[in-house]
Formats: C-alpha cells, sequence, structure tokens
C-alpha cells in the first residue's frame, strides 16, 4: 500500500495535521466553517459544551456538543487559498491513517456547512437577509490545479455564464453544486441563488478606490445573468473552493451566507455583527438537527 510521505502530510508532534493542529479525534463528522477567526467563539457559546480547543494562524477551531450533536467549529481565514488547506487537512483527518500514513480502505463524508458574510447581487435580496448558494461559481483558480470535471448541468450554467460576460483568457470560471440533501433544510427564511467566489474584495468583487478594473461591467453581469431557473445571488471569498474539493474528495457542502453589502442598491448592513448573530441561531437550530 502507499504510504504518503511526511513531506506531502505534515503531522507535528502531538499528533496532528500541521495547518489547523488537530488530531483525528478532535474532529466532528459535522463541520462550521467561517472565514473570521472571531466568528468561531460566536458560535460555540451557544455549544452546551466544548471538549477541543485549538488555534495555529488563521485556523482556530473548537468541537463540542450542542445536546448529542457533536460539532467542530473552525476558521478558515480568508480566501481559496486557505480552503485548500482547511479542506484537505480535514479530509485527512477522516480519511487517512496517521499511523499508517496510508488511506482508509472505507472512505468517510464529512457534513461542512460554512456560515459566512456575503454581498447581494440582486436589488430584492436584502441586507441582514441569509443566502444559500445552490452553486459556487469560482473566479479563483483554484480548481484548475485539480481533475475536477464539472457535470453537464453545471456545464450548462457555466457555458450560459461565460457567454453572457465574455469572461476569457486569464480568467478561467468553474462551478460546482452544494449539497442538496443539507440545503432541503435550508429552505424558510433563506434566499437561493448562485454564490459567486472571488480572489479578491475589491477588483475582484467590482470596488473602486484608487485603482480602476480590467472588467467594469464584471458586477452588473453577474446580475443580469440567468440560467434556466437559476441566478446569481451574492458573493464572497470561499464557496466554489469549498464545493470543488467537497465534490472530489466526497463531502456533502453546503454555504449559507448573511447579506452585509447590497451592492445593487449600495446599502450596507446597519448592524454587521447582530446579522451574523441571527445568522448563527438560525443555522445551528438546522445544524443541531441534521
Ligand atoms: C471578506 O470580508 C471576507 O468576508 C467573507 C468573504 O468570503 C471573505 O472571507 O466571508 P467571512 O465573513 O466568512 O470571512
Ligand atoms: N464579503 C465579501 O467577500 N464581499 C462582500 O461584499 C461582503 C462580504
Amino acid at each position: 500500500m502507499n504510504t504518503i510521505a511526511p513531506s506531502e502530510l505534515i503531522i507535528n508532534e502531538r499528533g496532528a495535521v500541521y495547518h489547523v493542529d488537530l488530531r483525528p479525534d478532535e474532529l466532528a463528522d459535522t463541520v462550521i466553517t467561517v472565514g473570521d477567526p472571531d466568528r468561531v467563539e460566536k458560535i460555540s457559546k451557544h455549544f452546551d459544551s466544548i471538549e477541543v480547543k485549538r488555534q495555529h494562524r488563521e485556523f482556530v477551531t473548537h468541537t463540542g456538543y450542542i445536546g448529542k450533536k457533536r460539532l467542530t467549529v473552525i476558521s478558515t481565514g480568508i480566501g481559496p487559498d486557505n480552503i485548500d488547506i482547511v479542506m484537505n487537512e480535514l479530509d485527512a483527518l477522516k480519511n487517512i491513517d496517521f499511523t499508517t500514513r496510508t488511506i482508509k480502505p472505507n472512505l468517510q463524508s464529512l457534513k461542512i456547512i460554512r456560515l459566512g458574510t456575503s454581498g447581494a447581487l440582486q436589488a430584492d435580496i436584502p441586507v441582514d437577509s441569509f443566502v444559500v448558494g445552490t452553486h459556487g461559481l469560482g473566479l479563483d483558480n483554484l480548481l484548475h490545479y485539480y481533475p475536477y470535471q464539472a457535470n453537464e448541468a453545471e456545464q450548462q450554467i457555466l457555458k450560459n455564464f461565460i457567454a453572457h460576460t465574455q469572461l476569457s483568457g486569464n480568467i478561467q470560471p468553474y462551478i460546482a453544486t452544494g449539497s442538496i440533501s443539507i440545503l432541503k433544510h435550508f429552505v424558510e427564511g433563506f434566499h437561493h441563488g448562485i454564490t459567486v467566489t472571488c480572489p479578491g474584495f475589491y477588483g475582484p468583487q467590482g470596488r473602486v478606490l484608487r485603482l480602476g478594473l480590467a472588467n467594469p461591467g464584471l458586477v452588473d453581469n453577474f446580475s443580469s445573468f440567468s440560467s434556466g431557473e437559476h441566478r446569481i445571488s451574492n458573493f464572497e471569498m470561499e464557496t466554489s473552493a469549498i464545493y470543488g474539493l467537497g465534490k472530489l474528495l466526497g463531502h456533502q457542502c453546503l454555504s449559507v451566507n448573511v447579506i452585509v453589502a447590497n451592492r445593487i442598491r449600495k446599502e450596507f448592513s446597519k448592524d454587521g455583527a447582530l446579522a451574523v448573530e441571527n445568522l448563527i441561531k438560525k443555522a445551528l437550530s438546522i445544524i443541531s438537527t441534521l
């Protein structure tokens, strides 16, 4: 059996995988990811008990229980590059034997739910509302480093998106679908739509401070896009990478975001902290029953 070399899977002296500094026994089967390290405590304060608290770099992890449900909440920091680290290390914790450094014969699936913040791209999705990403449409390039293949339905949306936005050359979009089985629990009180994932907050999301834009029409093109019943609801910086790697690794992933900015109405939440707290409470009431 092939063993995975210490240079490829780095395990520290605690027996924990390097970046997230977690041992296999410290990870629950249901994982909540957040971008902001300070949001981890805002979630775990709702747990009945906390058994594990770890921090290494931007990766803060708390594992504990709500009732009988064991949950891990972990911060990823900002961006798809961090998602590459977190998704691969979460999968390694579950599906690689750290003693023999071999892939386990029976692979297991994690439930991974992102609770994030995001910008709305439709006038009718107001600030402080909640959006579930039916798909992650990636303008980052992470999935291009893996043998990723969109299915036929995904390819059709992508084809229509490329035709509509005329994106080509140095931006090569990809698309992956969120977990339908988790999504069906997030219906009442949630908007649904395609979440676009951008490799930056300013230029890649059409924000102009001192620099101009290479693609000045991009945000308008997002808002006016539709493909059958699908339209783009929002953008942020992690979802497509979570959905794409989740699909390749066999995990069930869903991204749920609270809208802090509406880019069409040019509005920003008057109390973003309260909006995040409201999302956490509503999402935990669902996640604790999954
Ligand atoms: C940008 O401000 C960050 O906020 C959003 C974006 O995806 C990006 O990570 O999500 P989080 O609030 O989860 O970090
Ligand atoms: N996070 C983003 O990436 N964009 C926004 O507009 C708001 C939050």
